[in-house]
């Protein structure tokens, strides 16, 4: 391709905020908005666009928006800024002194390819290796106040077309909930997200949604513990999905010798961007594992990022990359990412992630803003 590198010359933060168009509840706790910083850079008048999955609160992972908005600021932005990259690839391990932190690593790299996508013209599941041009969306349903609006959320999201239903799941709304919804739709593709809420003294528990033959339990132990969930896989039917475990592409790797998981969830936000994600991609694909691209309540900008990524071959399964009207109203982008009604998203195909940024938008949702040079 073109032999003109790639130098990040500005970077621009912004921390916004968005309502979130309905509540959403998981093991760690019920939120009405999203908190998360927009990172913009740009090279001689291009830019790229990344949006970093870190949280206001510290439960998911150990990053926040203020561990992100230090990290960029104070480090990752003085190892990437001025500094010739031949590929968006090479960004990852250009940070290698900084360890962990890898939403706000990620938020940096993926706004770099982004840029270098646009660059060259071609949309970034091009750059990225991707083989399709729609994906296939599945929806994530938070934790509901009664069973009975739990079956209303699953019908209303099926009449939408989603192709795979996920329920968030913890200790006093599992199993009744799971075998509610298999009574009303029976053999639907349905999983479950316990997001850490056990332990393995519950393996007999979990053990009891065996016979509801769901597709996968995701994280159901804790966010460090693989060796449990080896032990836990030996005594239940239902795959297990690892999502906050993963890391890295060396846990990955260990945590499938170790038969810890038969299913990965990849967020490129949990693993340090875009070429992470797909090393992590093509480690699974050679041990048969079928990965998913997982969701994080990103906006639009985050949101088409993750539906580029979900372009890759051993994308097998559905993804939590839903329509943009399900969180945000509205949303950041123009035109909005839409499900259609056979449960598939078409991959926008402009340079780059394709989509439209609505600047207004952004600057109303702005509580903080800072450039660097
Ligand atoms: O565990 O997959 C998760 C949202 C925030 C943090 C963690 C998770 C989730 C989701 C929602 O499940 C996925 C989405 O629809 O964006
Ligand atoms: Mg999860």
């Amino acid at each position: 391709m073109s032999g003109t590198p790639l130098v990040i010359e500005r970077i621009e933060l912004r921390l916004l905020r968005l309502p979130l168009v309905r509540f959403f509840e998981t093991s760690f706790g019920r939120v009405h908005d999203r908190a998360f910083i927009l990172v913009t850079i740009e090279q001689d008048g291009a830019i790229g666009y990344g949006e970093c999955v870190a949280d206001s609160n510290p439960f998911y992972s150990s990053e926040t928006n203020v561990t992100a908005w230090h990290i960029i600021r104070e480090f990752v932005a003085p190892v990437v800024l001025g500094r010739p990259f031949a590929h968006p690839r090479e960004i990852f391990g250009a940070m290698h002194a900084i360890r962990g932190h890898n939403m706000a690593k990620a938020a940096v790299e993926m706004a770099a390819w982004d840029l270098f996508a646009r660059q060259q013209g071609v949309p970034l599941r091009e750059l990225l290796g991707g083989v399709r041009t729609t994906i296939e969306s599945g929806v994530s349903i938070g934790i509901q106040d009664t069973l009975d609006e739990l079956v209303e959320r699953v019908r209303i999201e099926r009449a939408d077309g989603y192709r795979r239903i996920k329920i968030k799941i913890k200790p006093g709304w599992d199993v009744e909930a799971v075998a509610r919804l298999r009574n009303e739709f029976d053999g639907i593709p349905l999983m479950v997200d316990a997001n850490a809420a056990y332990s393995i003294r519950d393996a007999a528990h979990l053990g009891a949604l065996d016979p509801f033959d769901l597709m996968m339990i995701e994280q159901p132990l804790d966010y460090d513990d693989i060796g449990d969930h080896a032990r836990l896989q030996q005594r239940i039917r239902t795959p297990i999905c690892l999502d906050e475990s993963l890391h890295s592409v060396h846990l990955a790797e260990d945590a499938i010798q170790r038969g810890a998981c038969r299913i990965i969830n990849i967020k490129p936000g949990r693993v340090g961007g875009h070429a992470q994600s797909v090393a992590l991609h093509d480690l699974a694909a050679r041990h048969d594992i079928p990965v998913w691209h997982g969701g994080m309540l990103e906006s639009g900008i985050g949101r088409a990022h993750n539906i580029h990524l979900s372009t890759l071959p051993n994308f097998s399964l559905p993804g939590d990359v839903a329509a943009s009207r399900r969180y945000f109203s509205p949303d950041l982008i123009d035109p909005e990412i839409i499900v259609r009604p056979d449960g598939t998203i078409a991959v926008p195909d402009g340079p780059g992630i394709g989509v439209h940024v609505v600047t207004d938008r952004v600057d109303a949702a702005t509580l903080e803003r800072t450039e660097l040079r």
